[in-house]
């Protein structure tokens, strides 16, 4: 079958979708390191794992609305000044299992761990965008709304057998601030198989949805990308919207993520002995805003504690060009004290005050997506 030479993975991941291979960590691995080792790391695919079995012709067309077309190798893209980036990647649908038990919504299901934190080297795409006449960003520059396409090598049902794509703003592309990356390592080895071997995109802040792997082209595009996970998919639904009343062209393609955060150090419900219980989670937002502050609650959000928060640059991966943690997430940590069953919540507040939605009722849409609201875990009094 087309899934017979599929990687092999980690035992302990948790299969959500078999083939397509979609599958998430425990909870516990994502808080055991700031970084998230790559076998542990989720996958998400809409088709079967590409294979490129020679790296020597492996190229990446950049065609489109630029001066002179033509194929880059892997030589020419490490011939480029290498960055490390460390940078959260989260699936839109994370957390869409819980969203679902409001309501019936449609896609693949997924618990707290569609997410990680790893540390992505590469070339910078505006530095690759800069070979093909097309200027780095600066205040003066004028795009004229252009558009990156990224078109893959795999093969999904959804394009009809067509390849996987997406694509970003030209301004994003070419302002070296944002730090999109056509990266070939991730944790400091060469990327696998599972992650887009020998190159993907990693937009950070954005949704994973449109950092493309086993890149093919790029395209500088004069509208955004026309493919089905740009305008029939990662869209974000009001709740009065149903699969009779959809209109997928009054909504625009989901871009950056909504600020986020999960207890993983504790299962939704967790059988516990009375006394000090301790609690571990992740806090990330999109856009490149920080996370300012993890409140938890014990009494269903009448009074606050506040958590601590811990990032940890991916030091030992950084030669030269160093990057900072705007990207990546914080793990948080509090110590609660439970004599009876209780209800834990954490939400989580970034550099722009935006702070999590309490329920997800009033997020709910029929894609599932952007299941943002105050994570809640039910600690189970025992002996
Ligand atoms: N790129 C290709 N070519 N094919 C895909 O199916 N899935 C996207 C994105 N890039 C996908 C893709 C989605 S929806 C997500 S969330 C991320 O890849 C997941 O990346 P990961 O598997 O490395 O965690
Ligand atoms: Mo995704």
């Amino acid at each position: 079958s087309e899934y017979s030479e599929e990687p092999t993975r980690h035992p302990s991941l948790k299969v959500n979708a078999k083939e397509p291979f979609n599958a998430e960590p425990p909870r516990s691995a994502l808080v055991s390191s700031y970084v998230t080792p790559v076998d542990l790391f989720y996958k998400r695919n809409h088709g079967p794992i590409p294979i490129v079995h020679d790296l020597q012709s492996y190229s990446v067309a950049v065609t489109g609305l630029i001066d002179n077309p033509r194929k880059l190798f892997m030589k020419d893209i490490r011939s480029l000044p290498k960055y490390n980036v460390t940078a959260t990647l989260q699936c839109a649908g994370n957390r869409r299992t819980a969203m679902s038990k409001v309501r019936t919504v449609r896609g693949v299901g997924w618990d707290v761990s569609a997410i990680g934190n790893a540390v992505w080297a590469g070339a910078k795409l505006a530095d690759v965008l800069e070979l093909f006449g097309i200027a780095k960003l600066t205040s003066s520059t004028s795009l004229g709304g252009k558009h990156v396409e990224f078109v893959s090598v795999d093969r999904c049902k959804e394009e009809n057998g067509g390849p996987y794509k997406a694509s970003i703003p030209l301004s994003q592309a070419t302002n070296p601030e944002a730090d999109v990356l056509l990266a070939y390592e991730m944790n400091g080895e060469t990327l696998n198989r599972d992650h887009g071997f020998p190159l993907r995109v990693v937009v950070p802040g954005v949704i994973g949805a449109r950092s493309v792997k086993w890149l093919d082209s790029i395209n500088v595009i004069a509208e955004e990308c026309q493919g089905f996970f740009m305008q029939k998919d990662y869209k974000m639904f009001p709740p009065s919207v149903n699969w009779d009343n959809i209109d997928w062209s009054s909504r625009r393609p989901q871009m950056d993520f909504p600020v986020q955060s999960a207890i993983c150090s504790l299962e939704d419900v967790q059988m516990v002995k009375p006394g000090k219980v301790n609690i571990k989670g992740y806090a990330v937002s999109g856009g490149g805003r920080g996370i300012e502050r993890v409140d938890i609650s014990l009494d269903g959000g009448i009074n606050w504690t506040e958590a601590s928060r811990t990032q940890t640059p991916g030091k030992h991966y950084i030669s030269e060009h160093e990057s900072s943690d705007k990207w990546a997430w914080v793990l948080f940590e509090a110590t609660v004290d439970v004599s009876q069953t209780t209800e834990v919540i954490a939400k989580a507040v970034d550099s722009a005050a935006n702070v999590q939605p309490e329920n997800v009722e009033s997020v709910w849409n029929l894609r599932g997506v952007l299941n943002t609201s105050w994570h809640r875990v039910l600690l189970r009094l025992g002996h």
